[in-house]
């Protein structure tokens, strides 16, 4: 099998997703710490000129963008059993993710997490306006993603795919914020899905 290493912090939503999908195949693989609060070094943006996390280094060769690590772990160690056989539902997922990453990070983990979470751990004061903003985005793009979820009990189905992967850390830092209420108002399928999702063993082990 191929060695793989993955960059980033344990706290990231993206880094938990492919993590996910390394536990979930039950795939060794070496983590190294990228702290994201400060300036990334320059042998990291050599691997990935963003300098964003996660990147994945597989036998050396790199690859980063969360969608293409999850799609190509899931060919390689997961027989592709994470990614719908049917052309309309693998198309749900990838507009789910595709939401996710448009429409819902930057208002809910840019905004409502670092705001809520992350500045008052460092002793500062949350941007109440800047939160009250974000809401109104991070309901919209929820119940987006509710209006294609089939949730029975899964996102699509009856299976669990790289879509569940990809909102389920999102849904872990709003589930600790006190808009964690007003954004799911509507979408009680999502609020079943949490309910079922957020006790994987897979996900417990990366979110630990
Ligand atoms: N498009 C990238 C986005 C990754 C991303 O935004 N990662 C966040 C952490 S969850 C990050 O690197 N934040 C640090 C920064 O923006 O400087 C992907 O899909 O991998």
């Amino acid at each position: 099998m191929a060695t793989f290493t993955l960059y980033g912090p344990a706290l990231s939503t993206y880094v938990r997703t492919v993590r996910m999908v390394l536990a979930e195949t039950n795939t060794p693989y070496d983590l190294k710490a990228v702290d994201i609060f400060s300036d990334r070094s320059a042998e990291y943006l050599a691997k990935n000129p963003f300098g964003k996390v996660p990147t994945l280094e597989v036998d050396g060769e790199t690859l980063y963008e969360t969608c293409a690590i999850v799609a190509y772990l899931d060919e390689v160690v997961g027989n592709g059993v994470f990614t719908p056989a049917d052309p309309m539902i693998r198309a749900h997922m990838r507009q789910i993710m595709a939401i996710v990453d448009s429409y819902l990070y930057a208002p809910a983990i840019g905004t409502i997490a670092i705001q809520r979470l992350i500045v008052p751990s460092q002793g500062g004061q949350s941007d109440e306006a800047a939160v009250r903003a974000a809401v109104p985005k991070v309901k919209m793009a929820l119940e987006a993603i509710e209006a294609i979820a089939i949730g029975t009990p899964y996102l699509l189905g009856t299976t669990i795919t790289l879509a569940d992967f990809h909102l389920m850390p999102v849904m872990l830092y709003l589930s600790k914020t006190p808009e964690l209420a007003a954004v799911t108002s509507q979408t009680p399928k999502l609020k079943t899905w949490w309910e079922t999702v957020s006790q994987r063993p897979s996900f417990l082990s990366v979110t630990a």
